[in-house]
């Protein structure tokens, strides 16, 4: 397959390289255009995989049969709305970030739109991308054009295991943002690892009672417990990790807390319900965020 990967950060590096030795031909996409993108990356074995790649070629761009986003959740619209004249009309774009909202704000676009949510961890070292765990990259219909695209994971699969189909991608999206809208901002808050979460047990539960609320209005089946039970699970999975959000206030970056706590608030304004909880975590982030970006002014 002709794939071009939007995004060389450390997913989309890792998804480059992994796509390349599965016999894909694959080019890079860069937001700032360059003729080339390097991928330097450890993978699993601890093999090192140092390549180039071409990259920003609009010919291959427009003879690809998938556009693979891996861009931050505040980056998506705007560079995939740039290139959708490009695209065929009906080269398939599948989305992989964290949090929920994309998908709306691309509503416009002709091509059909696959919703992606991975737990492939990687992290950076200077200019090496270390693909630190496993996981599995779920994906599904975003759009109904893509109800039947789901050939796509078996393709992906090869050459990133496990990549598994869902019909239904809903329920799969909002335990993800239930999870990300507990331990990335605590992990901000506490600058600490998802490990070190274990103490505060009755600021998750709080959490979670306001999140299972807010997921039921919206039609999923949940429970404060049940979604305690996940995100405990989750930590313990990942103790060792640095939560991408706390990754990105350290580095001075934008984090993605409008698609992750930003997106359960505005859901819970339109479904009416109060989320104190939340909110004073988003405002905390968010002035944090904002404290780095003043300087830069
Ligand atoms: O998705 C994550 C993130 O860091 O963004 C979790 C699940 C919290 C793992 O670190």
């Amino acid at each position: 397959m002709k794939i071009t990967v939007l995004g060389c950060g450390a997913l989309g590096q890792i998804w480059l390289s992994a796509l390349d030795q599965q016999g894909h031909e694959v080019q890079g996409w860069l937001r700032v255009p360059q003729p080339y993108c390097s991928v330097n990356v450890i993978d699993l074995n601890g093999q090192v995989i140092n390549k180039t790649y071409i990259a920003n070629d609009p010919l291959f761009l427009a003879e690809s049969e998938l556009l693979l986003v891996t861009l931050k959740a505040w980056q998506v619209s705007e560079a995939v709305r740039n290139l959708q004249t490009l695209l065929r009309p009906h080269c398939p774009i599948l989305l992989l970030h964290n949090g929920m909202g994309t998908i709306d704000e691309l509503k416009s676009l002709t091509q059909p739109i696959l919703q992606g949510i991975t737990t492939h961890a990687a992290k950076r070292d200077g200019t090496v991308i270390i693909h630190v765990a496993n996981g599995v990259t779920h994906i599904g219909p975003g759009t109904p054009e893509s109800a039947s695209l789901s050939e796509l994971a078996d393709t992906l699969h090869h050459a990133l295991p496990d990549v598994a189909w869902h019909n239904h991608m809903a329920s799969t999206s909002w335990q993800k943002l239930a999870v990300n809208c507990v331990i990335n901002p605590l992990t901000v808050i506490y600058d600490c690892r998802n490990g070190d979460l274990l103490p505060y047990r009755d600021e998750i539960s709080r959490l979670c009672d306001e999140i299972a609320t807010v997921m039921e209005r919206e039609g999923q089946h949940t429970s404060r417990d049940s979604l305690m039970d996940y995100v405990f699970a989750i930590i313990d999975s990942t103790a060792a990790n640095t939560s991408s959000m706390l990754q990105d206030i350290r580095s001075q970056r934008r984090t993605e807390i409008e698609y992750i706590t930003g997106y359960l608030l505005r859901r819970a304004r339109a479904q009416g319900i109060a989320t104190p909880e939340n909110s004073r975590l988003y405002e905390l982030v968010k002035r944090k965020e904002q404290d780095y970006e003043r300087e830069r002014i």
